[in-house]
């Protein structure tokens, strides 16, 4: 049996179908999203969008994979703590579907054109496909395990600026910004004069599916979610670059403090943000 597929059924086709049908809708809905909550605080904000893409997406990948496990953030409660018992409790799945089905609700919320749909499978805790969808520019970068990172059938990779001084790198503000937005603005300060420049478009995936395709030369952000980070992770390793937590460990699920790039800044962006204390460790 071939490891990306099920009896005959393609694991990559399923996740590329589904984050589209789920970003065709959710593009519908922009500027119609009707009930709006907060979940924690002001900055975190939920949708009855979020809510329809994520039930839209499990319905898909359950009537195709039925014995797969899905995890997704609009099925799990507000809070570090339980994101984290939640992926603890699913990690070792045969099959696991990591969903996000809106990486980027503030930014949706107001219309600002840069949000996205992530959906990660990973095989007994190891991410095997990756897939961000634009709905916007209605671009999906896609990365299998071993095979690389397209999009529109184009074959893709980082960007080739080896010093920081060159490069455009991006981070985030996590919502629940109590403990990461000091280290977020100590990280800024730290980073902004040693690069090009510095971008907060406000969606982790998205970020990291630019650091892949070489529009950004990194990426880092304090405080993400597994549902942010999966698919991401797999296509920036997939482009040739570099997934690490911000103090250069290996990318597992569980990394919350994330520093992505093109593997040749990486040691460089690392050691700016260890010197300012901003790595969130
Ligand atoms: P979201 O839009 O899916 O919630 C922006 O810096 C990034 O932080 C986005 O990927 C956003 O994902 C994520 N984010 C938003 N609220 C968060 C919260 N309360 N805790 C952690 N991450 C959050
Ligand atoms: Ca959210
Ligand atoms: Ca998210
Ligand atoms: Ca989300």
């Amino acid at each position: 049996q071939q490891p990306f597929t099920v009896s005959g059924k393609s694991f990559t086709a399923v996740a590329i179908n589904t984050a589209a049908k789920a970003g065709e809708w959710i593009k519908l809905k922009l500027g119609s999203h009707a009930t709006l909550a907060q979940k924690s605080t002001s900055h975190d904000l939920v949708t009855e969008v979020d809510k329809g893409s994520e039930t839209m997406i499990r319905n898909l990948i359950r009537t195709h994979f039925p014995q797969h496990a899905i995890l997704g953030e609009e099925g799990v409660a507000p809070g570090a703590d339980a994101s984290a018992r939640a992926l603890k409790a699913m990690q070792d799945e045969e099959y696991l579907w990591i969903v996000d089905p809106i990486d980027g609700t503030t930014n949706f919320v107001h219309g600002f054109p840069f949000f996205s749909v992530s959906i990660a499978l990973a095989h007994r805790g190891e991410v095997i496909v990756g897939v961000v969808y634009d709905p916007s520019r209605d671009e999906l970068f896609v990365a299998e395990k071993g095979k690389g990172v397209y999009v529109k059938g184009k074959r893709m990779n980082v960007s080739a600026e080896a010093k920081l001084s060159d490069a455009l790198v991006a981070t985030g503000f996590p919502a629940d910004s109590g403990y990461a937005l000091p280290l977020n603005l100590q990280g800024i300060q730290a980073v902004a004069p040693r690069v090009r420049n510095i971008r907060v478009a406000g969606s982790a995936a998205l970020h990291m599916a630019y650091v892949a395709v070489g529009r950004l030369s990194g990426f880092w952000e304090i405080g993400l979610n597994s549902w942010d980070v999966a698919a991401g992770a797999l296509l920036v390793s997939e482009a040739g670059g570099l997934i690490t937590d911000t103090a250069g460990q290996p990318y597992t699920l569980a990394v919350r403090h994330v520093l992505a790039s093109n593997g040749k800044i990486h040691e460089e962006l690392r050691e700016t943000l260890a010197g300012a204390q901003a790595t969130g460790f």
